[in-house]
This record gives structure tokens, C-alpha cells and sequence, in this order.
């Protein structure tokens, strides 16, 4: 199994003053790591007509926070049902930046592919922050079957509710 790392960096500048001289320093940090894995999931290879990846994506859609700048995730329960394709819309129409972050679950998926604006990402996805007013599209295919929890880890958010749950089922 061949892997590969590729690591997205946010680029911020700092103005500093020394010795009465004006410098810009670049400093990274890192925003979020995807594995890119060659091989295909074992569920996905079984289809070997490729009629998984044809068939119509289910659309749900999934706010983070609202116009009310209240701390939930709307709808904040999913279920879905493993093999079956999946379209999530994350919207975040606060003027918060909130995260959807539910690592075990990523872990049991295979991500298709994520849109944001006019980049498209291929690879594993373990969680997303998405800024005021930002929109992401997710198709994806739950694999495993079980009871995930979804939080924002910004500080306070998980505590003030900003929490949901994802079941995946067999049916
Ligand atoms: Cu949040």
C-alpha cells in the first residue's frame, strides 16, 4: 500500500519592527494533513462495475452554528447507511469559524472528493474548519458501521452544545 502525505500550509505575515527597521516575517502553520491513499477500499473494489460511485449521491445538509451565532450543529443527528453515497453540506452562515470534527467516523468512510470554492480535494479527510460564511461540499461512502460523536473544538463550543452524533447502519 503506497501513501502520501501532502500537507497544506497557511501562509501569515507579521510585521516587526527591529532596530527601527520594518521586516515581514512569514510564518506557516499548518491548516490540515491529507493522506492520499492509491489503493481503493475493499467495498469499493467488490463493486467492480463501478455503479457505487454512479449512483446518486443522498444531499444533507449540515449547518454549523446559525445566523443566531448559537453553538449547534443543525441538523445535529445523522444516520446513514454504510455502502450508500453521500453529498453533506456543511454551510457555516455564522460569523464564527467552527469545526466539523468527528475523527473516528472519518476514519471509517472513504472520501470521494470535497469541494470548497473552486478547489477540489481527493484524499482522507479528518476534519474541516470552515470560516464565516463558508460552504464545503463532502461526497463520501460510510464503510463502517457505528455510533460516532461530531464536535467543534473551538474553545467553548463543545462545552456550549456544539456537539452531534452519526450513526452508520447496515439498512
Ligand atoms: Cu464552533
Amino acid at each position: 500500500m503506497k501513501k502520501f502525505s501532502i500537507k497544506l500550509f497557511r501562509l501569515h505575515t507579521t510585521l516587526r519592527e527591529r532596530q527601527g527597521r520594518t521586516y515581514f516575517i512569514l510564518q506557516l502553520s499548518l491548516l490540515l494533513s491529507l493522506n492520499f491513499i492509491s489503493y481503493v477500499p475493499e467495498a469499493i473494489a467488490a463493486n467492480s462495475s463501478g455503479d457505487l460511485l454512479k449512483q446518486p449521491a443522498t444531499e444533507i445538509t449540515v449547518s454549523l452554528g446559525n445566523s443566531a451565532n448559537e453553538l449547534k450543529f443543525e441538523p445535529n443527528h445523522l444516520e446513514l447507511i454504510a455502502g450508500k453515497r453521500y453529498l453533506i453540506q456543511l454551510k457555516n452562515p455564522s460569523q464564527l469559524k467552527h469545526y466539523f470534527t468527528a475523527k473516528d467516523f472519518a476514519d471509517g468512510i472513504w472520501t470521494q472528493k470535497i469541494e470548497a470554492g473552486k478547489v477540489e480535494i481527493k484524499g482522507a479527510i479528518h476534519e474541516l474548519e470552515l470560516k464565516p460564511g463558508a460552504e464545503a461540499a463532502w461526497v463520501f461512502v460510510p464503510l463502517k458501521t457505528g455510533k460516532y460523536s461530531l464536535r467543534c473544538p473551538i474553545p467553548g463550543h463543545t462545552e456550549a452544545g456544539m456537539i452531534g452524533e452519526i450513526i452508520v447502519s447496515n439498512s
